[in-house]
């Protein structure tokens, strides 16, 4: 069965779906939550949308669908071997450290690259077979960053926005990727280029200068080709009304006493949440609160450490080691300073719905966010546009997108442990007036700018080939 075609396209390595096997074993999709699909979802609302993307199992092949909602889904399979080459290895053993200031060493292998050009080349001919004559299509993120050319190429009538949400590294580090030119040739196929930071699209304009021949001028525009490229800073953000109404909700409240209780009501709880990946900084977060303990400056029983990490990547070789690694640091601490019944870490590998998660945001006292790179960072976002009671502090790293936007959470430089500890002692002996002045100035700019009016800010600029509005704190850190 082939689709009918459409009008609004969003082009991502994954499909907005899960699979899931209802009672008689019949199998169905449910949509997976998170802030894109929520903030695209009323955009493509009363046109004819359509999603391209993998659905998340290797080696199957699945017709395109149509959702509850009339979404048409398009799936893209990819074989066993296409998911190690173009995902485990291109997409993340070489781009995603690269891009995240090589903390991890990046892998560089002919071999996942020719995978990455021929998975790249499948996306956009699903895309260009789905698309109605003079579509939108909106691409998504590093793994796809060959599409904008490839879809120009087969399609000249289409209008083509892309967005990455991971840092655009420095030139002095994009330089490295042996193929740097035919990734900034991918990007410049699309009419607008967007990033989470003024710095991303000041560093892709840099690298597009040294590598090919364009014209760049003021205000992110770029000839290239004959054609007018836009580079612009669009900052993504949550779903501030969905989290409000889960915050809002008598079960979510009663579930955030609760936890309190079960951690044994200590004076503060501190929480990490992330995918467990090396570039969110959970062992410099872990290595600072065991030191506080060890220096004595926290007592057990006063203060107890959540980390939720949610299983990623596990069969990439840098992320088992991590694993490993974090098992060992909470181990060592919490056998060094536990009390029976009360580890001072509480480490949970595992992901959680999104009222749990909300209701550990409104349990905890001090959110730390401590990535030492990252693009924007929304679990910061959340945790601030949950709390309207005005409570918490979060404290955040100076190299987290978000802290162009956040400037009154406690900014911290996590490779400075020692800065790290005052911060977070900081944080815990906050006054309420204090957090209370902070979290109202957050609040206002996380309200103002949601995840929908970053959307609709892209796909004006898009539309009318101009930049969308770029909020001023974006700039500060550029
Ligand atoms: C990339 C960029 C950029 C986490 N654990 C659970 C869970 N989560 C949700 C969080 C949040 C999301 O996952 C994580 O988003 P982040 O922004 O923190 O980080 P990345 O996954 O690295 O995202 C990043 C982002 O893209 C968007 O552009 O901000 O810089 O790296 O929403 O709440 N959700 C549920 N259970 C969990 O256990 N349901």
């Amino acid at each position: 069965m082939k689709i009918s075609v459409s009008d609004f396209l969003v082009v991502a390595n994954r499909l907005p779906v899960d699979r899931f096997v209802g009672p008689e074993g019949k199998v169905g999709w449910r949509r997976s939550p998170g802030g894109l699909v929520t903030a695209i979802m009323p955009l493509m609302r009363g046109r004819d949308g359509a999603w391209i993307g993998w659905t998340g199992a290797a080696d199957e092949e699945v017709e395109p669908f149509t959702d509850d909602d009339g979404l048409h889904l398009v799936p893209v399979s990819l074989s066993a071997e296409e998911v190690e080459l173009y995902y485990e290895g291109f997409s993340n053993a070489t781009l995603w450290p690269l891009y995240h200031d090589a903390i991890a060493p990046p892998e560089y292998h002919r071999r996942t690259w020719d995978a990455y050009v021929r998975v790249n080349r499948r996306f956009a001919k699903a895309t260009a077979e789905a698309a109605s004559e003079g579509a939108t299509v909106w691409v998504q993120d590093y793994q796809l960053q060959l599409v904008p050319k490839m879809l120009r190429e087969m399609r000249p009538d289409l209008k083509i926005g892309f967005f990455l949400h991971i840092p655009f590294p420095p030139v002095e580090l994009f330089q490295r990727l042996p193929w740097r030119k035919e990734i900034i040739e991918g990007l410049l196929g699309a009419d607008l280029v967007g990033f989470q930071l003024p710095t991303g699209a000041a560093n892709f304009i840099r690298m597009a200068r040294r590598v090919v021949d364009v014209r760049a001028q003021s205000g992110g525009q770029i000839q290239y080709e004959g054609r007018a490229v836009q580079a612009k800073a669009f900052p993504i953000s949550v779903d501030v009304g969905e989290l409000l109404e889960l915050a809002a909700s008598p079960a979510v409240q009663d579930r955030a006493r609760e936890i309190r209780a079960e951690l044994g009501d200590p004076d503060r709880i501190l929480l990490g949440v992330d995918r467990l990946d090396y570039t969110k900084g959970i062992t410099q977060r872990l290595e600072a609160f065991g030191e506080l303990l060890a220096d004595g400056e926290l007592k057990p029983g006063e203060a107890v450490f959540v980390q939720i990490a949610t299983p990623s990547r596990e069969r990439v070789e840098q992320y088992q080691l991590l694993k490993d690694d974090i098992e060992q640091q909470v181990g060592r601490l919490n056998g060094e300073f536990s009390q029976l019944g009360a580890p001072v870490i509480n480490y949970m590998h595992t992901s959680y719905d999104r009222a749990e998660l909300t209701a550990l945001y409104l349990a905890s006292d001090v959110m730390v966010v401590t990535p030492l790179r990252d693009g924007m960072n929304l679990v910061a976002k959340e945790y601030v546009a949950c709390r309207k009671d005005l409570q918490g502090a979060l404290v955040l790293s100076e190299f987290a997108g978000a802290a162009a936007e956040l400037r009154r959470a406690f900014l911290v430089n996590p490779y400075d442990v020692d800065g790290l500890k005052r911060t977070l002692l900081a944080a815990i002996r906050a006054e309420p007036a204090d957090l209370q002045r902070r979290m109202r100035a957050m609040r206002r700019r996380v309200a103002d700018y949601d995840v929908g009016r970053w959307a609709e800010n892209f796909l004006t600029a898009l539309r009318n080939d101009e930049a969308g509005e770029v909020p001023e704190e974006a700039d500060l850190l550029s």
